[in-house]
């Protein structure tokens, strides 16, 4: 069969679980605007609402942390003019495409995704069977536009894994090159930002300690009681990164400030070279509230009015869907369904 060339195309998607994180900035939405910038792939955007009730949320809270999320795109450089910036409960394919991709994924590679065990933890004959199906479903988010590259932090590697899996054994089993097999894109100082209460956990929206991570809508003051308050270790700052190893708190302060800079982190480290915390906080602080306060003002901005939140969303809808549609009555059509 000759192979077909997929046409490259960016696709990546943030939960409203909860409020944007500097996680969820420096290893996705930062990145999103860079690559949409570039000009060089279509970009896709979405907010994964259907994701979100995996575990459950407040309706409420779930409408306004979608709103918000959207605020959050905006705000961080997607412009809704270039790229499609959409809530995924909007567009019907993704479900559909989900429902197929439940049949071909196979149950033991799903039991080895480690986001599972890590959320659902010793309570996993209660969680939702929807937060187990969870990467069936990112695979049809991507799929479902044939994305061929996906920007994510670390912590989506193993799933983005999985979706080419799923691209590859659909594709086996219908005998087909229907869908690419897409790539994850995981690039930069912080693609995995961690906690700033342990730097063997990643700082999550979800984590219960709010002094664990640093919210974009956090105000000056915030930001720098958290940074000041973050654990490290009583060492100064090494002369090289090799000086940083089984000192994650550490090396996780070092990524964000070359993250937030632009600079590698070596270049981090040999600047402050021989200096104490008490002076390297200090300055990552000022650094954050410089980068992240345009983001949390312009995202209050925003907020101030929903009703144009919703209308960008329906037209993302609306452009999503002239993508996805086609792309499903195919893929019904290669399995064998009929109807329109
Ligand atoms: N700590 C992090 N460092 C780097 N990247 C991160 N991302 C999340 N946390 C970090 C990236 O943000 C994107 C969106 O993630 P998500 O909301 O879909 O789900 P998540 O990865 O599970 O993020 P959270 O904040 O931890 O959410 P909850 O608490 O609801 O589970 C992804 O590209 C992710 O890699």
């Amino acid at each position: 069969m000759a192979e077909v060339v997929h046409t490259p195309r960016v696709f990546s998607g943030i939960q409203p679980s909860g409020g944007l994180t500097l996680g969820n900035y420096l290893g996705a939405l930062k990145r999103f605007g860079e690559t949409q910038d570039q000009g060089e792939m279509p970009t896709i955007y979405c907010i994964v609402d259907m994701h979100a009730i995996t575990v459950w949320q407040d309706p409420e809270k779930l409408r306004h942390a979608t709103r918000a999320l959207t605020a959050g795109f905006i705000a961080s450089g997607i412009d809704p003019t270039k790229s499609i910036l959409f809530n995924q409960s909007a567009v019907p394919g993704h479900a559909q495409l989900g429902w197929i991709f439940n049949c071909v994924a196979r149950l033991g590679w799903m039991q080895r995704m480690t986001q599972f065990k890590d959320k659902a933890g010793k309570n996993s004959e209660n969680v939702s069977l929807g937060l187990f199906a969870y990467p069936a479903l990112m695979a049809a988010d991507i799929l479902v536009y044939h994305a061929t590259h996906v920007p994510v932090g670390e912590d989506q590697k193993q799933h983005v894994e999985l979706t080419r899996d799923i691209a590859i054994k659909f594709n086996n089993d219908y005998g087909t090159d229907f869908f690419p097999v897409p790539e994850p894109v995981i690039e930069g100082a912080a693609t995995r930002v961690m906690s700033l209460r342990d730097g063997t956990k990643k700082m999550s929206k979800s984590d219960p300690s709010d002094m664990s991570r640093i919210n974009l809508t956090d105000d000056a003051d915030t930001i720098a009681k958290k940074i000041r308050k973050a654990k490290t270790d009583p060492e100064p700052l090494p002369e090289t990164l090799d000086g940083l190893e089984g000192r994650p708190e550490a090396r996780n302060l070092v990524n964000i400030y070359a993250a937030l800079s632009g600079k590698a982190a070596a270049e981090v480290v040999a600047e402050y070279a021989g200096q104490q915390f008490g002076t390297f906080k200090p300055a990552l602080a000022d650094l954050a509230v410089e980068r992240l306060s345009p983001i949390s003002s312009e995202m209050s901005r925003l907020m101030q009015d929903p009703a144009e939140i919703d209308r960008i969303l329906a037209h993302g809808a609306e452009q999503a869907n002239a993508i996805a549609a086609p792309i499903v009555r195919r893929a019904r059509d290669i399995v064998g369904m009929v109807g329109a």
